[in-house]
């Protein structure tokens, strides 16, 4: 029962005047117009921050199909149940149809989606984050082919804010929140677990990676997608200014958050950003850590919960020192120790991805980039190496099945707690995860020369504490010996969980490590890793008969190589 309705063009002169109703109404608070032109920034409700995964269902009829990973309800029980919440919920607002492409407008692999909101943020985020208005309606023209996603705030209430996925009418509804992930149906809900859904049927893969390119001296690029758990640093490897730019290796950013994935008519898989934009987190992003991003931030940038300083910049923690004077926290209140930290851990900037100086010629690419290397990681203090590499695709399949991170902001819990996150889809998978190791185990055999797969850690620590590995800008010394394996020059040790580096064969001139450190960043210490295989074991048992008997193949072929070269506990 929305006042008004507004169908969304996405046009320069639209967004004008959604930014000045949304000043006018204090959905948006202007910034420095000198240094942050067409800048915004927005404080959400102070319950809704986060993506809230306890209260996002996969509705399935049988309740099988959506896994043990998933929370389910039947579609008629959640119809019955949330139907209610969206009665009246636009009742004196204006509702707006926003039709959006997801990947390159003249793309095959490219698909659409018509969300229906009641919030004229969410259409700005829209805008930068996909390929919203006039062009996705032409594209769509008498076509009924696209995935309708209705949005409400309704009232913002905890208990009564769901997010509902249908992957079997490829339906989403989503009330209660206007957080990112929870509100943007284009994003998580639809490029990731409606689309998995139907990258399964169809035989093409929806992950929740970053696609990269890294030019060697020569000027050849070679395209890697990564899967990392939410804010572990996707955006800032993604957008990595090179510590070997002096040598010749550069990187280029294709996307920093979701990649379609297809077996091309070559045999190859080739990859596809669905968006336009970066939904990131601001905080700890600085000129060391992400020089391009801060470089794009200046202008025609959403900032959702960070906080301001009295000049009318955005600022948060890791940004610069410690806060200037007279700032104000995210809450809109004065900062003291009370009201700390100014921004909220997981604030976010939406930036278009054309702003970032290391955007890739191949970003809005039809047929994708042709990918050599699938690399997977997490946030691991302990166990895990800097990097390895499997022996092969299901070998490769399998530790992406056992990765495991500390848990984040970005989502509503406990933080710092460690959890089995595998390909870092947990929250994102629309179906039962066990099927999904099952289509990527397929996947492999459709493809003439499978990429290689690796793992990586950049967060181990040492005794003392700190982080072993300086991370950021120097990480493209292990993607320089990833591109070293692909092409046959780079050494490896094989060990019980895959093959790790040599320390001889990383690129580590120019830093200061000591060959200890080296070896504690390459070390695989096989009773550490005995414990783990163990809470994989755990892990796996959830999925029952489901589990594809390669994956336990596979557990028992780690357990028979960890027993070989274990070393005795005294
Ligand atoms: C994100 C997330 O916002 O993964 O990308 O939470
Ligand atoms: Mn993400």
């Amino acid at each position: 029962m929305p006042s008004k309705i507004v169908w969304c063009d996405g046009s320069e002169q639209e967004n004008e005047r959604l930014a000045e109703e949304m000043l006018r109404d204090g959905t948006f608070i202007s910034l420095n117009e000198q240094t942050y032109p067409s800048c915004y920034l927005h404080r959400s409700n102070p319950n809704d921050v986060a993506r809230t995964e306890g209260l996002t269902f996969i509705c399935t009829s049988q309740k099988t199909d959506a896994g043990p990973t998933n929370n389910w309800m039947s579609p008629e029980e959640a119809k019955a149940k949330v139907r209610p919440l969206f009665e009246g919920a636009m009742k004196g607002r204006t509702m707006y149809v926003v039709p959006y492409i997801l990947g390159p407008s003249d793309s095959p692999y490219s698909k659409i989606g018509v969300e229906i909101t009641d919030s004229a943020y969410v259409v700005a985020n829209m805008r930068i984050m996909s390929r919203m208005g006039k062009v996705a309606l032409e594209r769509l023209g008498n076509s009924e082919d696209f995935v309708p996603g209705l949005h409400s705030l309704g009232d913002l209430q905890p208990d009564r804010r769901f997010i509902l996925h249908f992957p079997e009418e490829k339906l989403i509804w989503s009330v209660g929140s206007g957080y990112g992930g929870n509100a943007l149906l284009g994003k998580k809900c639809f490029a990731l677990r409606i689309a998995s859904a139907m990258a399964r049927g169809q035989g093409w893969m929806a992950e929740h990676m970053l696609i990269l390119g890294l030019e060697d001296p020569s000027g050849k690029v070679t395209y890697m997608a990564a899967a990392f758990p939410s804010a572990c640093g996707k955006t800032n490897l993604a957008m990595m200014v090179s510590a070997l730019e002096g040598q010749g290796y550069r990187v280029w950013t294709i996307g920093d958050d979701i990649a379609w994935m297809h077996v091309g008519s070559d045999g190859t898989l080739r990859a596809i950003n669905p968006e336009t934009g970066f939904f990131g987190v601001a905080p700890g992003t600085n000129e060391r850590t992400n020089p391009n991003i801060m470089d794009a931030l200046h202008k025609n940038t959403i900032f959702t919960n960070v906080a301001l300083t009295s000049s009318g910049e955005p600022w948060w923690e890791g940004l610069n020192g410690t806060a200037p004077k007279g700032i104000t926290t995210w809450k809109g209140e004065s900062l003291s120790s009370k009201t700390a930290p100014a921004a909220h851990p997981n604030s976010r900037y939406t930036v278009p991805a054309s702003q970032s100086p290391s955007i890739s010629s191949h970003f809005g690419d039809p047929q994708g980039v042709p990918i050599s290397a699938l690399i997977f990681g997490g946030r691991r203090a302990m166990v895990a190496p800097l990097v390895y590499e499997s022996q092969n695709w299901q070998h490769g399949v399998f530790v992406g099945s056992i990765m495991a991170s500390e848990t984040t902001a970005a989502a509503t819990g406990a933080v710092g707690v460690t959890r089995r996150d595998p390909m870092a889809m947990l929250p994102f998978c629309g179906y039962n995860m066990a099927d999904y190791f099952a289509h990527w185990l397929e996947m492999g055999a459709k493809l003439k020369n499978p990429p290689r797969i690796y793992h990586v850690n950049w967060f181990r620590r040492g005794e003392d504490g700190k982080f072993l590995w300086p991370g950021y800008g120097e990480n493209v010394r292990v993607l320089k010996w990833m591109l070293d394996r692909i092409e046959r020059r780079a050494d490896a040790t094989e060990t019980a969980i895959g093959n790790v580096p040599t320390p001889e064969s990383l690129t580590l001139d120019g830093l200061s490590l000591s060959s200890q450190t080296i070896r504690e960043l390459l070390r695989v210490d096989p009773n550490a890793w005995a414990e783990e295989s163990q809470a994989m074991g755990k892990f796996y048992e959830k999925f029952g008969k489901r589990l594809p008997e390669p994956l336990h193949q596979e557990h028992q072929a780690l357990d028979a190589r960890l027993q070989q070269s274990s070393i005795p506990v005294k």
